[in-house]
């Protein structure tokens, strides 16, 4: 089968994949692979894989926001994917949630469009427990601050006539928000496919975005290292 926006063959994904925005962070996952190929690059779509630990693996970059990303896990999962892990960045919500750490989504919020349009209302948009679990286990043994709870998933992220749903989600407890994890899990449940998903905080999300957005720190290509290791040590070595 034949994948047309990723532009490469079903045969050639392995059944674990991990994905992420940014197509740079995808060549860098891809960085820690053996025998690491490019297997295709199509609009903001990135496809890497090779071996981890001696299995099989891809890398797969899906762009910013629920829809493009979208496209992406649906032909990931059509091609025969079983095991999805965003390895994401995402502003915080609380205090003690702070830039450089990671935060390991047990659940999203749905505020996204895309996912609105494929399940009803009230559907949730949870992640697989035994993936989730291996990610909170391997955080908690590396010397990171990492937090596990939910997230949200925002469409917008420079805040248009309407303000920002932020007061409410930190009152509810939300550790961080980001654009893409809900259609992720909303995905994932609907066609059976386990998905999680870890991110590095790149900073408080209410800052002013036009002065102090600058997810190119130091501080983030460390927290991003740290992921990155995480996730493949998770998505690895998993009972089927
Ligand atoms: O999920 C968010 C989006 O993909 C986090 O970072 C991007 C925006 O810079």
């Amino acid at each position: 089968m034949y994948l047309p926006n990723l532009k490469i063959d079903a045969k050639d994904l392995p059944e674990k994949v991990i994905v992420c925005g940014d197509p740079e962070r995808a060549k860098l996952i891809a960085e820690d692979l053996d025998d690491s190929k490019l297997l295709a690059q199509n609009r903001e779509y990135h496809t890497y894989a090779g071996f981890y630990q001696g299995e099989y693996i891809a890398v797969v970059s899906h762009g910013v926001g629920s829809p493009g990303a979208a496209v992406c896990f649906e032909q990931l999962i059509q091609g025969g994917v079983k095991y999805l892990i965003r390895v994401g960045t995402a502003g915080s919500y609380q205090k003690e949630v702070k830039p450089g750490s990671l935060v390991i989504s047990t659940a999203a919020v749905r505020r996204d469009g895309l996912s609105s349009q494929i399940v009803p209302e009230g559907f949730p948009a949870v992640a697989d427990l035994t993936l989730t679990n291996r990610l909170i286990e391997l955080s908690k043994s590396q010397s990171i601050d990492s937090h596990h709870g939910i997230t949200l998933t925002l469409d917008v992220f420079y805040q248009g006539a309407i303000a920002f749903p932020h007061e409410e989600y930190k009152n509810a407890g939300v550790l961080a928000v980001e654009m893409e994890i809900a259609s992720l899990f909303t995905i994932a449940s609907i066609r059976g496919v386990r998905a999680a998903a870890i991110v590095a905080i790149d900073g408080y999300a209410d800052a002013d975005l036009a002065e102090d957005y600058n997810p190119h720190t130091d501080q983030m290509k460390q927290a991003i290292e740290m992921e990155k290791k995480i996730a493949l040590e998770a998505l690895t070595n998993t009972d089927k």
